[in-house]
């Protein structure tokens, strides 16, 4: 029986797993870093522990000072959220060793899909479709070159223990290989601390398309259909969706097929992710999975109406899915803007600060995720996205409309977000009819007139 659960993780997503828990009848410990003491999180939960100061390092990722932490408070979960723990085996694995239960799956399970070169061939093994590449992780620079000759140019180098972007590098040729994987390799170790590489053929302006899914320990594995997240820029997503406007009935159904076979294989437990590459004819590609509750979940639970947070909770403690297959419904368009703290006409540059004057949109159809409020100070130290808003409703369209319409009711003064930016990708036409590919905001970037987002909040 879970009766009270730490929750490693701070921001919007901190609160909402107090939210989920309040829910469930189920007591929250907050953890919290000396920059954070007025964030919502902290004042929502039932109790709260400072673990140090202002930086990730000496707080939300010192596994030793959270696990005090839970001991001092009796706790019998921790739910990591995203980033900062919550892909580390080890940690998983102390909890474990401590009698706490960890929200997510095995550790083994984050291990082995931790080594992006591992996962991949553990999916081609299982008959997942992977895109044509190497075997296992690269051992030199002949190695490699000799492999990507075999695939054929161009093809992208990435790091084993990579995913997210970083220690990526495209190679048209065999005279720039070489360079190419030594550069990606530099970077892979300075990030991770591990140069292990492998390649594989590198698709031309996929659509990324990732499947949701729930694993019970009892052995029953469900999808909750795709997310499309091709807006991106610089490997961060912008704008999530769900259903996908470029997939049908029969390529969903075949790529949920594949996530479940995906997940099956690895003996998944709780809720993770498929993601998948598709190209312009409809072949979809498996390329990671991802072992925790993703930033853009609650796009899924608007369209299915499912509470993802409470359901990883009931697995985590023993009980089966509280659904089956055959009642999963796409039964909503839902889209997900994350607004930050940045200031796109100087190249997207953070922009902390204190907000003024504070009006967050609501109404039918409007979903806002966020743990700041007027008079809040966002920090420097952490990543800049300060809301997540969501708009849902019957089709597309109105979930568009939705959308524009609450970005337009947005007042946050003090500092500058995307906002401007935002409104004017909802009123691209190319991204309205659905066309948006991995390549679509550097696309619109370029094509954009250079005023377009001088209008910000902070005057
Ligand atoms: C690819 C790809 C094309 N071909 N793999 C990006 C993040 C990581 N999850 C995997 N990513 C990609 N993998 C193959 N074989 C394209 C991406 C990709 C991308 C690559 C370069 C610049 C921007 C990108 C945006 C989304 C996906």
């Amino acid at each position: 029986m879970i009766r009270k659960i730490l929750i490693a993780n701070r921001g919007e997503i901190a609160l909402r797993i107090v939210r989920a828990c309040r829910e469930l009848g189920i007591r929250t410990l907050a953890v919290y870093s000396e920059a954070d003491e007025q964030s919502l999180h902290v004042q929502l939960a039932d109790e709260a522990i400072c673990i140090g100061p202002a930086q990730g390092n000496e707080s939300y990722l010192r596994a030793d000072r959270i696990l005090s932490a839970a001991e001092i408070a009796d706790v019998d979960a921790i739910h990591p959220g995203y980033g900062f723990l919550s892909e580390n085996s080890e940690f998983a694995e102390q909890c474990e060793s401590c009698n706490i239960t960890f929200i997510g799956p095995k550790s083994e399970t984050i291990n082995q899909m931790g080594d992006k070169a591992k996962a991949r061939d553990a999916m081609a093994k299982a008959g997942v479709p992977i895109i044509p590449g190497s075997e296992g992780a690269l051992a030199n620079e002949t190695e490699a070159t000799k492999v990507a000759q075999k695939i054929g140019f161009p093809v992208i180098i990435k790091a084993v223990a990579g995913g997210g972007g970083r220690g990526m590098r495209i190679a048209h040729n065999a005279v720039s290989f070489v360079k190419e994987f030594q550069a990606a390799r530099l970077e892979a170790e300075k990030a991770f601390g591990n140069g292990a590489m492998y390649v594989e053929k590198y698709l031309e302006n996929p659509r990324h398309v990732e499947f949701q899914i729930l694993a019970d320990r009892h052995g029953n594995v469900i999808h909750l259909g795709e997310r499309d997240c091709s807006v991106q820029r610089r490997h961060q997503k912008v704008i999530e969706e769900a259903p996908s406007p470029f997939l049908d009935k029969n390529l969903r159904n075949r790529m949920g097929k594949a996530a479940i076979k995906a997940a099956t294989a690895s003996n998944y437990v709780n809720a993770g992710t498929i993601e998948f590459l598709v190209d312009a004819k409809g072949n979809f590609y498996f390329i990671e999975m991802n072992t925790r509750i993703q930033v853009e979940h609650g796009v899924t639970e608007e369209a299915t109406g499912i509470d993802l947070i409470k359901e990883q909770i009931q697995i985590a403690s023993g009980n089966r899915l509280s659904l089956a297959q055959k009642d999963v419904v796409l039964a909503k368009h839902a889209i997900e803007c994350r607004i930050c703290a940045e200031n796109p006409s100087k190249g997207f540059i953070p922009s902390p600060g204190t907000i003024g004057l504070y009006y967050a949109p609501g109404g039918h159809g409007v979903r806002v995720d966020s743990h700041v409020y007027g008079g809040y100070t966002v920090s420097p130290y952490y990543d800049s996205m300060i809301c997540k808003l969501i708009s849902y409703g019957r089709t597309r369209k109105i979930a568009l409309d939705r959308m524009y319409r609450a970005l337009s009711e947005y007042i946050i003064r003090g500092i500058d977000t995307n906002i401007e930016f935002l409104k004017a990708v909802l009123l691209d036409p190319a991204f309205r009819q659905g066309e948006a590919t991995t390549s679509y905001v550097e696309d619109f970037l370029a094509r954009a007139p250079k005023d377009l987002f001088e209008k910000n909040n902070s005057e």
